[in-house]
């Protein structure tokens, strides 16, 4: 159903915003979870305003705040630079919101808004020695060349990241997707990378680097991506990825309701993140939650936060009939998925178990 109704936001509902917003910002298509890298054009994208068109010759990334010596760094600067590569899963920290009743009027998200890819660039520590943070710097604010207008505030896209993080071994400045540059969409021609934490953390089309000393007050970080149940609370900021695990979409869709029909045995196989360690376990339910067997991990993708693992289960004797195939990962630091969606007032961190119907047809 559509409606335009801004009191419509139950699940099932979705109202004209949200439609013009899905539109904009589209998902991978969950049959791509087959891929170690998500092809180009196949990841989600997520932009607030408008994606900017960059001229690189005028381009330079700024260095600046409490530095002792501010730096301009052009495409080239940064390509003589050291790079480092980084192979990371990236989910939008509103993935799984349409499944909640009473959301706001925001992207509407399924389950598909992940992807994976090889990025490539500067470590941000490597920027920061170089242009010397002084002291009494707690924070490193990175600001984006989009542009626009959220919560009736107008702004460039902007997030900070503690300095400790800043200078860790993880964050990079990246300038190249999968051995390209990046295209237009996913911030050309440069964004910050930070392994594990949730999508809004890897701003796009930087323009400045800011070190600060006092916590950054922007809307992106005060106002949005925090836990709270209402909406004059502080609310707790958003950081590392939930665990999740997805199904490769099992047998053959429907066109228009993509009902799914399979023909047994098969294998269902998947992908499951966390961002808080490894993938330590991923358990797979084929009677709606009853009972759960263990899939099998693929140990050689299984190995931190950064990006994601694939798993398999062999499904023997599948009933002709209707079932419901669940999935549900842990991870290392002891977080596992809830059977129901804790609620907050952005419709954030919903990974509640993903639950699939399909329909056995007799081979
Ligand atoms: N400058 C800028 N950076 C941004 C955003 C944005 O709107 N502007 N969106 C953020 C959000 S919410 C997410 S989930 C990711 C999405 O990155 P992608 O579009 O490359 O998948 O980018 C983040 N970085
Ligand atoms: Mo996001």
């Amino acid at each position: 159903m559509l409606t335009d109704d801004a009191e419509g936001l139950e699940k099932g509902v979705f109202t004209e915003p949200e439609i013009r917003l899905a539109m904009r910002n589209h998902g991978m298509p969950l049959e791509a979870l087959r891929y170690d890298l998500t092809p180009p054009g196949l990841h989600y994208l997520l932009t607030h305003f408008d994606i900017p068109s960059v001229d690189l010759d005028a381009w330079t990334l700024g260095i600046d705040g409490l530095v002792e010596r501010p730096l301009s760094l052009s495409m080239a600067h940064l390509q003589a630079l050291p790079q480092e590569v980084r192979t990371v899963t990236m989910e939008c920290a509103g993935n799984g919101r349409s499944a909640l009743d009473q959301r706001p009027a925001s992207q509407p998200w399924v389950l598909e808004a992940v992807g994976t890819s090889r990025w490539a660039g500067v470590p941000v520590s490597a920027l920061l020695e170089r242009a010397g943070v002084r002291e009494g710097a707690i924070e490193v604010v990175f600001c984006s060349l989009d542009h626009g207008i959220d919560g009736g505030v107008e702004q460039h896209y902007e997030r900070s990241l503690p300095l400790e993080l800043a200078r860790s071994a993880e964050p990079i400045v990246a300038i190249s997707m999968n051995d390209d540059p990046l295209p237009p969409q996913h911030g050309f021609p440069a964004r910050l990378l930070v392994p594990g934490w949730y999508g809004m953390t890897n701003v796009k089309w930087l323009s400045r680097i800011t070190v600060v000393n006092t916590p950054f007050d922007g809307y992106q970080q005060a106002v949005a991506y925090r836990v709270r149940q209402t909406s004059d609370e502080q609310g707790e900021a958003i950081t590392r990825m939930l665990p999740r695990a997805l199904m490769v979409p099992p047998g053959i869709p429907d066109f228009a309701s993509r009902d799914r029909t399979v023909v047994g045995p098969c294998t269902i196989d998947g992908r499951a993140w966390s961002g808080w360690g490894a993938i330590e376990r991923v358990d797979l339910s084929t009677d709606g939650g009853e009972r759960w067997q263990p899939a099998t991990l693929d140990q050689r993708t299984s190995d931190g936060h950064a990006h994601w693992c694939s798993w398999s289960y062999r499904w023997e004797a599948p009933e002709p009939g209707e079932h419901v195939l669940m999935v549900r990962a842990r991870d290392t630091a002891g977080n596992e998925q809830p059977d129901e969606p804790d609620w907050n007032a952005g419709g954030y961190l919903n990974n509640a178990v993903q639950r699939v119907v399909v329909t056995v047809r007799a081979s």
